[in-house]
């Protein structure tokens, strides 16, 4: 239920943003989250800062032509939603992914504002991205296609201004392409400008595995301050890509048994545990389907296509595909099945009726804006690095994203208590992060 002057807000949110569903539901969870602070700060209703935050500073649409393999133009469209910059520059991924337009573009940058603020670092929010589907699609349209969307991207970021990195259909290979194109284009070696970089030229160490280990340490803290662990719990995580594959090694390294993952063709169920060698190899070298996994690994390993995942009961379930794949009814399930916690990898994954089933049956629930927070905390860190020109290792960087993770986690659970919900993780995340946002935003003035 919202607090009457929130309502009014919510409404001219909806009005104003006519069809952007998931933006509308991003918005509508944080400011389920915040009536109870704006009880004791009257200032942040004064000065409006609520109906700031939703308004994204600047909203950028462009085209990107390119040409495919057959010498066919393509069209695509291409977003950045520079949404807040109130403690540092707009800081957040870029999506490729067939399903993208503006209003998953806004969600993803307003969740990320609080992420952000939540990490405690010096980086704003904002998302970009294109409806351009990279799969069956060659390396060089891929970089075709990257190269003409920095083209025009190019203009609007810089180190001080706005940096992305990756996201869904964005990883290595293409965060490569886009600096390429921006560092020919300015004639800089402008490192800042983008994360996620391979480690040959201004990348970190960790950047890669950060969301996928981030998540994982969030739920062992989440599990510790409930008196238990991973080890030997059954697990289940969702997708296959840069967060799947990082949390399940993280998972397994910290005693946890990762039986079954999917992708959008189906899941695979193996009882021994995911082999992540094999995985790696399918997914990351060769960008094959799942099927092939249990082909290869044989005995014991099963693919299921066209099923969902979340039939398969476990006790910590780790989303880390898209928004809404948990509804109200997988999540009914998975607390039937006898789970214990979840860790959002993902953006928004758990729909609002699947966060209140988790919440009521009391499962420790880990919001994305905190599980998977890690990704750009250590993205945070790759701007410090490029900054100072320094590499740090990878031992110091797993460490720092360690303490990271512990006080996000700590400070989501201190926040929740101060405002009478303890071990609402939803709660502490979102006040905490708007607290931060909304501080900043008032000592600036009305900009
Ligand atoms: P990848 O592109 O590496 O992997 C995405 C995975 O999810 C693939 O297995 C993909 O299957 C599956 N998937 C994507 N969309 C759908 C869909 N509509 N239906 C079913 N399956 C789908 O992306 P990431 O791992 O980087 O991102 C996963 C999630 O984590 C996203 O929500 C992203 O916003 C979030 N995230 C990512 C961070 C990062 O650092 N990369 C940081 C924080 C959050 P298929 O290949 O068949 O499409
Ligand atoms: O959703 C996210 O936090 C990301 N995709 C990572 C953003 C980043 O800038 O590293």
């Amino acid at each position: 239920m919202l607090h009457e002057k929130l309502s009014s807000i919510y409404d001219n949110v909806l009005r104003r943003n006519p069809g952007e569903i998931e933006f509308h539901q991003a918005v509508r969870e944080v400011l389920e989250s915040i009536g109870p602070v704006l009880g004791k700060h009257p200032e942040y209703a004064e000065s409006k800062i609520i109906e700031r935050i939703c308004e994204p500073e600047r909203q950028i649409i462009f085209r990107v032509p390119w040409l495919d393999d057959r010498g066919e133009v393509q069209i695509n469209r291409g977003f950045r939603v520079e949404f807040n910059s109130a403690l540092g520059p707009y800081k957040g991924g870029l999506r490729f992914h067939p399903s993208v337009y503006l209003g998953i573009v806004k969600f993803l940058g307003f969740e990320q504002i609080f992420k952000n603020g939540l990490t405690g670092l010096p980086i704003g929010g904002g998302k970009g991205g294109s409806d351009f589907d990279p799969k069956g699609r060659s390396d060089r349209e891929v970089m075709r296609f990257c190269q003409s969307f920095m083209t025009e991207l190019y203009r609007h970021i810089g180190e001080y201004t706005d940096v992305p990195a990756g996201d869904i259909g964005v990883g290595g290979r293409e965060v490569g392409y886009l600096f390429g194109q921006y560092k020919r284009i300015t004639n800089r070696y402008e490192s800042g400008v983008i994360t996620g970089k391979g480690l040959a030229y201004g990348g970190a160490q960790v950047r890669k595995e950060a969301t996928g280990y981030g998540c994982a340490f969030f739920v062992e803290e989440m599990l510790k301050a409930r008196g238990t662990s991973f080890d030997g719990r059954r697990v289940v995580v969702s997708g296959s890509g840069n967060v799947a594959v990082y949390s399940i090694e993280k998972v397994t390294q910290l005693g946890g048994l990762v039986v079954a993952c999917s992708d959008s063709s189906g899941y695979i169920l193996d009882e021994k545990g995911i082999d992540l060698e094999l995985l790696k190899q399918i997914k990351e070298v060769e960008r094959a389907r799942l099927d092939v996994y249990a082909a290869r690994r044989g005995e014991g390993a099963t693919f299921v296509p066209d099923r969902n995942v979340w039939d398969v009961p476990c006790e910590v379930a780790m989303p880390s595909a898209t928004q809404n794949e948990i509804t109200g009814k997988d999540a009914a399930t998975l607390v039937a099945g006898g789970l214990v916690a979840v860790g959002e990898g993902a953006n928004m994954p758990t729909t609002p009726e699947g966060i209140k089933v988790f919440l009521d049956a009391g499962v420790a629930f880990g919001p994305g804006k905190a599980a998977n927070a890690g990704g750009v905390a250590t993205s945070a860190l790759e701007m410090q690095q490029n900054a100072s020109r320094d590499s740090w290792t990878f031992e110091f960087s797993e460490h720092r994203l360690q303490e990271i993770m512990s006080d996000i986690h700590d400070r989501c659970l201190q926040t929740a208590d101060e405002y009478g919900m303890p071990g609402n993780y939803v709660a502490g995340a979102n006040i905490d992060g708007f607290r931060r946002v909304a501080d900043a935003m008032l000592a600036l003035g009305l900009i």
